[in-house]
Protein backbone atom coordinates (compact mmCIF):
# COMPACT_ATOMS: atom_id res chain seq x y z
CA UNK A 1 0.00 0.00 0.00
CA UNK A 2 1.14 2.90 -1.17
CA UNK A 3 2.50 6.30 1.85
CA UNK A 4 -0.25 9.04 1.20
CA UNK A 5 0.59 12.29 2.93
CA UNK A 6 -0.33 16.02 3.55
CA UNK A 7 2.66 17.84 3.31
CA UNK A 8 2.24 21.89 4.66
CA UNK A 9 4.37 24.40 6.91
CA UNK A 10 4.21 27.77 7.29
CA UNK A 11 0.76 28.24 8.67
CA UNK A 12 2.31 31.39 11.36
CA UNK A 13 -0.45 30.99 13.71
CA UNK A 14 -0.43 34.11 16.05
CA UNK A 15 0.21 36.36 13.33
CA UNK A 16 -1.22 39.80 13.80
CA UNK A 17 -1.08 41.69 10.89
CA UNK A 18 0.13 45.17 11.93
CA UNK A 19 2.75 45.76 9.34
CA UNK A 20 -0.30 48.31 7.06
CA UNK A 21 -2.81 50.11 8.47
CA UNK A 22 -5.68 46.88 8.06
CA UNK A 23 -9.40 48.21 9.61
CA UNK A 24 -9.70 46.04 13.09
CA UNK A 25 -12.44 43.75 11.43
CA UNK A 26 -10.07 42.65 8.58
CA UNK A 27 -7.19 42.34 10.69
CA UNK A 28 -8.99 39.75 12.67
CA UNK A 29 -10.46 37.96 9.68
CA UNK A 30 -6.79 37.61 8.62
CA UNK A 31 -5.77 35.88 12.08
CA UNK A 32 -8.68 33.64 12.12
CA UNK A 33 -7.92 32.39 8.84
CA UNK A 34 -4.59 31.13 9.47
CA UNK A 35 -6.05 28.64 12.22
CA UNK A 36 -8.66 28.10 9.44
CA UNK A 37 -6.18 27.16 6.71
CA UNK A 38 -5.11 24.18 9.61
CA UNK A 39 -8.56 23.14 10.08
CA UNK A 40 -8.89 22.81 5.90
CA UNK A 41 -5.52 21.02 5.93
CA UNK A 42 -6.50 18.41 8.53
CA UNK A 43 -9.74 18.05 6.52
CA UNK A 44 -8.11 17.89 3.27
CA UNK A 45 -5.94 14.96 4.82
CA UNK A 46 -8.86 12.91 6.26
CA UNK A 47 -10.99 13.22 2.73
CA UNK A 48 -7.65 12.32 1.36
CA UNK A 49 -7.30 9.01 3.23
CA UNK A 50 -4.10 10.51 4.25
CA UNK A 51 -2.10 8.47 7.13
CA UNK A 52 0.40 11.33 7.86
CA UNK A 53 0.29 14.97 8.29
CA UNK A 54 3.99 16.69 8.08
CA UNK A 55 4.09 20.29 9.22
CA UNK A 56 7.59 21.69 7.88
CA UNK A 57 8.18 24.68 10.38
CA UNK A 58 6.40 27.84 11.75
CA UNK A 59 3.48 26.59 12.27
CA UNK A 60 3.23 28.99 14.98
CA UNK A 61 4.77 32.56 14.35
CA UNK A 62 6.61 33.79 17.37
CA UNK A 63 7.95 31.36 20.02
CA UNK A 64 5.93 32.98 22.47
CA UNK A 65 2.93 32.94 20.74
CA UNK A 66 -0.01 33.15 23.56
CA UNK A 67 -1.16 30.27 25.51
CA UNK A 68 -4.62 29.83 23.60
CA UNK A 69 -2.95 29.90 20.39
CA UNK A 70 -0.90 26.35 21.12
CA UNK A 71 -3.94 24.63 22.83
CA UNK A 72 -6.22 25.92 19.36
CA UNK A 73 -4.04 24.29 17.55
CA UNK A 74 -3.43 21.10 18.93
CA UNK A 75 -7.55 20.73 18.87
CA UNK A 76 -7.82 21.24 15.63
CA UNK A 77 -4.52 19.12 15.02
CA UNK A 78 -6.75 16.47 16.93
CA UNK A 79 -9.25 16.30 14.46
CA UNK A 80 -7.02 14.63 12.06
CA UNK A 81 -7.58 10.32 11.71
CA UNK A 82 -3.65 9.94 10.85
CA UNK A 83 -0.70 10.75 12.71
CA UNK A 84 0.81 14.48 12.46
CA UNK A 85 4.23 15.31 12.53
CA UNK A 86 5.56 18.86 13.57
CA UNK A 87 8.79 19.96 13.14
CA UNK A 88 10.21 23.93 14.61
CA UNK A 89 11.15 25.98 11.60
CA UNK A 90 12.54 29.61 12.69
CA UNK A 91 9.52 31.27 13.71
CA UNK A 92 8.53 28.74 16.48
CA UNK A 93 12.04 27.19 16.93
CA UNK A 94 12.57 24.86 19.42
CA UNK A 95 15.06 25.46 22.69
CA UNK A 96 15.27 23.17 25.66
CA UNK A 97 13.43 26.07 27.46
CA UNK A 98 10.59 27.01 25.30
CA UNK A 99 7.50 27.77 26.98
CA UNK A 100 5.86 26.95 23.29
CA UNK A 101 7.50 23.17 23.05
CA UNK A 102 6.80 22.49 26.72
CA UNK A 103 3.21 23.59 26.76
CA UNK A 104 2.42 22.07 22.89
CA UNK A 105 3.96 18.67 24.62
CA UNK A 106 1.44 18.87 27.85
CA UNK A 107 -1.01 19.34 25.44
CA UNK A 108 -0.08 16.46 22.76
CA UNK A 109 -1.88 13.39 22.02
CA UNK A 110 -0.64 10.23 21.01
CA UNK A 111 -0.98 10.73 17.41
CA UNK A 112 1.02 13.42 17.23
CA UNK A 113 4.93 13.91 16.99
CA UNK A 114 6.96 16.87 17.93
CA UNK A 115 10.07 16.75 15.68
CA UNK A 116 12.00 18.59 18.30
CA UNK A 117 15.46 16.28 18.15
CA UNK A 118 18.03 15.55 15.88
CA UNK A 119 17.73 12.03 15.77
CA UNK A 120 15.16 9.86 13.74
CA UNK A 121 11.60 9.26 14.61
CA UNK A 122 9.74 5.67 13.13
CA UNK A 123 6.61 5.46 12.90
CA UNK A 124 6.18 1.72 12.82
CA UNK A 125 4.31 1.75 15.58
CA UNK A 126 1.71 3.80 14.17
CA UNK A 127 1.87 0.97 11.37
CA UNK A 128 3.66 3.24 9.09
CA UNK A 129 6.71 2.15 8.17
CA UNK A 130 8.49 5.23 7.48
CA UNK A 131 11.22 7.04 9.28
CA UNK A 132 11.27 10.63 9.64
CA UNK A 133 14.57 12.47 9.32
CA UNK A 134 13.92 16.10 10.64
CA UNK A 135 16.34 19.24 10.84
CA UNK A 136 14.54 21.57 13.80
CA UNK A 137 15.28 24.75 13.84
CA UNK A 138 16.78 25.81 17.25
CA UNK A 139 16.86 29.98 16.69
CA UNK A 140 15.70 32.65 14.64
CA UNK A 141 18.71 32.74 12.45
CA UNK A 142 21.56 30.62 11.71
CA UNK A 143 24.33 30.13 8.68
CA UNK A 144 24.55 26.58 8.97
CA UNK A 145 21.64 24.12 8.27
CA UNK A 146 20.85 20.96 10.85
CA UNK A 147 21.49 18.72 8.50
CA UNK A 148 24.76 17.70 10.09
CA UNK A 149 23.23 14.73 12.15
CA UNK A 150 21.68 12.60 9.17
CA UNK A 151 25.41 12.75 7.66
CA UNK A 152 27.09 11.21 10.79
CA UNK A 153 24.46 8.15 10.45
CA UNK A 154 26.36 4.88 10.33
CA UNK A 155 23.26 4.02 8.21
CA UNK A 156 19.08 4.39 8.18
CA UNK A 157 17.17 2.03 10.07
CA UNK A 158 15.17 -0.66 8.24
CA UNK A 159 11.59 0.95 6.68
CA UNK A 160 9.82 1.21 3.62
CA UNK A 161 10.37 5.16 3.48
CA UNK A 162 12.69 7.43 4.52
CA UNK A 163 11.31 10.66 4.49
CA UNK A 164 13.62 14.13 5.80
CA UNK A 165 11.45 17.29 6.81
CA UNK A 166 13.65 20.32 7.00
CA UNK A 167 12.67 24.43 7.55
CA UNK A 168 15.35 26.57 5.91
CA UNK A 169 16.04 27.73 2.31
CA UNK A 170 17.81 25.97 -0.53
CA UNK A 171 20.27 28.06 -2.14
CA UNK A 172 18.99 28.97 -6.05
CA UNK A 173 15.07 28.04 -5.02
CA UNK A 174 14.33 30.36 -1.86
CA UNK A 175 16.14 34.32 -1.61
CA UNK A 176 18.61 33.95 1.39
CA UNK A 177 21.20 37.06 1.11
CA UNK A 178 22.38 37.07 4.10
CA UNK A 179 22.42 33.53 4.06
CA UNK A 180 20.63 33.14 7.81
CA UNK A 181 18.11 30.95 7.18
CA UNK A 182 20.01 27.46 7.79
CA UNK A 183 20.75 27.43 4.24
CA UNK A 184 20.80 23.78 2.40
CA UNK A 185 22.39 23.20 -0.65
CA UNK A 186 19.66 20.76 -3.06
CA UNK A 187 23.63 18.29 -3.12
CA UNK A 188 23.37 17.90 -0.04
CA UNK A 189 20.02 16.65 0.24
CA UNK A 190 20.58 14.49 -2.17
CA UNK A 191 23.48 12.98 -0.94
CA UNK A 192 21.39 12.53 2.09
CA UNK A 193 19.45 9.70 -0.18
CA UNK A 194 15.72 10.14 1.38
CA UNK A 195 12.87 9.06 -0.39
CA UNK A 196 11.46 12.26 -0.19
CA UNK A 197 11.78 15.65 1.44
CA UNK A 198 8.93 18.06 3.00
CA UNK A 199 10.70 21.45 3.29
CA UNK A 200 9.29 24.78 4.76
CA UNK A 201 10.09 28.40 5.21
CA UNK A 202 9.71 30.18 2.08
CA UNK A 203 6.45 31.10 1.60
CA UNK A 204 5.75 29.96 -2.44
CA UNK A 205 4.93 26.04 -3.37
CA UNK A 206 7.63 24.59 -5.17
CA UNK A 207 8.41 23.08 -7.71
CA UNK A 208 5.72 25.99 -9.28
CA UNK A 209 3.54 22.78 -11.09
CA UNK A 210 0.21 21.18 -9.85
CA UNK A 211 1.80 17.54 -10.30
CA UNK A 212 5.15 16.03 -10.40
CA UNK A 213 6.91 13.04 -9.78
CA UNK A 214 9.86 12.40 -7.86
CA UNK A 215 11.67 15.62 -7.27
CA UNK A 216 15.04 16.69 -5.09
CA UNK A 217 12.92 18.64 -2.05
CA UNK A 218 9.51 20.05 -2.07
CA UNK A 219 8.08 23.11 -0.58
CA UNK A 220 4.73 23.19 0.72
CA UNK A 221 4.36 27.16 0.54
CA UNK A 222 1.80 28.95 3.23
CA UNK A 223 -1.52 27.14 2.87
CA UNK A 224 -2.94 31.00 3.27
CA UNK A 225 -1.28 34.40 1.86
CA UNK A 226 -0.63 36.25 4.37
CA UNK A 227 0.61 39.85 2.31
CA UNK A 228 1.02 41.81 -0.76
CA UNK A 229 4.30 39.71 -1.51
CA UNK A 230 1.79 36.84 -1.59
CA UNK A 231 1.10 36.36 -5.00
CA UNK A 232 -0.20 32.73 -5.36
CA UNK A 233 -3.84 31.06 -3.45
CA UNK A 234 -2.16 29.32 -0.92
CA UNK A 235 -0.95 25.55 -0.98
CA UNK A 236 -0.36 22.32 0.51
CA UNK A 237 0.99 18.92 -1.55
CA UNK A 238 -0.76 15.69 -1.14
CA UNK A 239 1.90 13.17 -1.63
CA UNK A 240 1.86 9.51 -2.63
CA UNK A 241 4.74 7.27 -2.12
CA UNK A 242 4.51 3.76 -3.38
CA UNK A 243 6.54 0.55 -2.51
CA UNK A 244 8.48 0.79 -5.89
CA UNK A 245 9.68 4.17 -5.47
CA UNK A 246 7.55 5.38 -7.25
CA UNK A 247 6.11 9.26 -6.22
CA UNK A 248 3.42 11.43 -7.19
CA UNK A 249 2.71 15.02 -5.68
CA UNK A 250 -0.51 16.44 -6.17
CA UNK A 251 -0.81 20.56 -5.34
CA UNK A 252 -4.19 21.49 -3.84
CA UNK A 253 -5.29 25.46 -3.53
CA UNK A 254 -6.52 26.34 0.49
CA UNK A 255 -6.38 29.86 1.18
CA UNK A 256 -9.22 31.84 1.70
CA UNK A 257 -7.76 35.29 0.92
CA UNK A 258 -5.94 36.93 -2.27
CA UNK A 259 -3.55 39.77 -2.02
CA UNK A 260 -3.20 41.22 -5.42
CA UNK A 261 -1.17 44.53 -6.01
CA UNK A 262 -2.15 45.77 -9.13
CA UNK A 263 -0.33 48.56 -11.25
CA UNK A 264 -2.61 50.29 -13.94
CA UNK A 265 -2.81 53.09 -16.41
CA UNK A 266 -5.44 55.32 -16.45
CA UNK A 267 -7.02 57.29 -19.68
CA UNK A 268 -10.20 58.04 -18.66
CA UNK A 269 -13.15 56.98 -16.33
CA UNK A 270 -14.10 54.39 -18.56
CA UNK A 271 -10.47 52.29 -17.20
CA UNK A 272 -11.99 52.86 -13.77
CA UNK A 273 -15.17 50.62 -15.24
CA UNK A 274 -12.94 48.23 -15.96
CA UNK A 275 -11.39 47.36 -13.38
CA UNK A 276 -14.08 47.71 -11.48
CA UNK A 277 -15.60 44.94 -13.71
CA UNK A 278 -12.26 43.14 -13.38
CA UNK A 279 -12.18 43.20 -9.60
CA UNK A 280 -15.97 42.18 -9.08
CA UNK A 281 -15.43 38.60 -9.67
CA UNK A 282 -12.52 39.03 -7.20
CA UNK A 283 -14.86 39.49 -4.14
CA UNK A 284 -15.04 40.47 -1.14
CA UNK A 285 -11.70 38.34 0.12
CA UNK A 286 -9.23 40.00 -1.69
CA UNK A 287 -7.38 42.67 -0.72
CA UNK A 288 -6.01 45.18 -3.25
CA UNK A 289 -2.68 47.85 -3.34
CA UNK A 290 -2.99 50.18 -6.05
CA UNK A 291 -0.95 51.77 -7.70
CA UNK A 292 -1.90 54.14 -10.23
CA UNK A 293 -0.44 56.52 -13.42
CA UNK A 294 -1.59 58.21 -16.24
CA UNK A 295 -3.97 61.32 -16.63
CA UNK A 296 -7.83 62.07 -16.53
CA UNK A 297 -10.10 65.17 -17.89
CA UNK A 298 -10.47 67.55 -15.18
CA UNK A 299 -13.87 66.54 -13.68
CA UNK A 300 -13.20 62.89 -14.22
CA UNK A 301 -9.72 63.68 -12.20
CA UNK A 302 -11.86 65.39 -9.02
CA UNK A 303 -14.41 62.26 -8.60
CA UNK A 304 -11.77 59.42 -8.65
CA UNK A 305 -12.23 58.84 -5.01
CA UNK A 306 -15.64 58.49 -5.52
CA UNK A 307 -14.13 55.16 -7.62
CA UNK A 308 -12.57 54.04 -4.64
CA UNK A 309 -14.76 54.33 -2.37
CA UNK A 310 -17.25 51.77 -4.82
CA UNK A 311 -14.08 49.31 -5.01
CA UNK A 312 -13.30 49.30 -1.53
CA UNK A 313 -16.73 48.68 -0.64
CA UNK A 314 -16.63 45.58 -2.88
CA UNK A 315 -12.47 44.35 -1.50
CA UNK A 316 -11.93 43.35 1.78
CA UNK A 317 -9.33 45.91 1.54
CA UNK A 318 -7.97 48.64 -0.53
CA UNK A 319 -4.85 50.83 -0.63
CA UNK A 320 -4.14 53.01 -3.42
CA UNK A 321 -1.22 55.27 -4.32
CA UNK A 322 -2.16 57.80 -7.12
CA UNK A 323 0.36 60.13 -6.86
CA UNK A 324 1.24 59.28 -10.56
CA UNK A 325 -2.20 59.73 -11.55
CA UNK A 326 -2.87 63.72 -12.89
CA UNK A 327 -4.87 65.84 -14.38
CA UNK A 328 -4.79 66.16 -18.24
CA UNK A 329 -3.11 69.13 -19.00
CA UNK A 330 -4.83 71.44 -21.67
CA UNK A 331 -4.78 74.73 -22.32
CA UNK A 332 -8.02 75.56 -20.37
CA UNK A 333 -6.33 73.97 -17.32
CA UNK A 334 -3.02 75.73 -18.09
CA UNK A 335 -4.75 79.35 -18.15
CA UNK A 336 -6.91 78.55 -14.77
CA UNK A 337 -4.09 77.08 -12.79
CA UNK A 338 -0.92 79.17 -13.47
CA UNK A 339 -0.76 83.22 -13.75
CA UNK A 340 -0.41 84.49 -17.23
CA UNK A 341 2.96 85.66 -17.66
CA UNK A 342 4.56 83.13 -14.86
CA UNK A 343 7.14 80.87 -15.95
CA UNK A 344 4.65 77.25 -15.69
CA UNK A 345 2.21 79.12 -17.96
CA UNK A 346 4.53 80.43 -20.29
CA UNK A 347 6.49 77.12 -20.37
CA UNK A 348 2.90 74.53 -20.52
CA UNK A 349 1.15 76.59 -22.78
CA UNK A 350 4.53 76.58 -25.50
CA UNK A 351 4.92 72.44 -24.82
CA UNK A 352 0.92 72.59 -25.30
CA UNK A 353 1.66 74.54 -29.28
CA UNK A 354 4.10 71.33 -29.74
CA UNK A 355 0.92 69.05 -29.69
CA UNK A 356 2.82 66.04 -27.80
CA UNK A 357 0.57 65.40 -25.50
CA UNK A 358 2.97 62.94 -23.31
CA UNK A 359 5.76 65.66 -22.80
CA UNK A 360 2.96 68.10 -22.07
CA UNK A 361 2.00 65.42 -19.26
CA UNK A 362 5.22 65.11 -18.40
CA UNK A 363 6.28 68.25 -18.20
CA UNK A 364 2.76 69.59 -16.03
CA UNK A 365 4.25 66.58 -13.80
CA UNK A 366 7.30 67.98 -12.91
CA UNK A 367 6.09 71.70 -12.39
CA UNK A 368 3.78 70.53 -9.91
CA UNK A 369 6.49 68.16 -8.34
CA UNK A 370 8.26 70.86 -7.86
CA UNK A 371 5.69 73.04 -6.43
CA UNK A 372 4.84 70.33 -4.32
MN1 LIG B 1 10.45 30.23 8.30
Amino acid sequence: MPLKLLHTADFHLGMTFNNRPYPKDVRKQLVEARFEALARAVEIANNEKCVLLVIAGDLFHRANVAAESVVRAVDILKRFEGVTAVLPGNHDYFEPYSTLWALFRDEAFDELVLLTERKHYKLHDYGIEAVLYPAPCDSKHSAENRLGWMKELAGKSEALWHIGVAHGTVRGVSPDFAEQYFPMEESELAALKMDHWCLGHTHVCYPDLPETGREPFLYSGTPEPDGFDCRHRGTVWITELDDDGIQYSRKVETGQFRFREIEREIRSSGDFEKMHKELAEEGSKTLVKLKLCGSLPESEYRERHAFYDRLGEMLLYLEWDDSELTVEITPEVIDSKYPSGSFPHKFLRRMAEKGNPEALQAAYRLIEGVRE
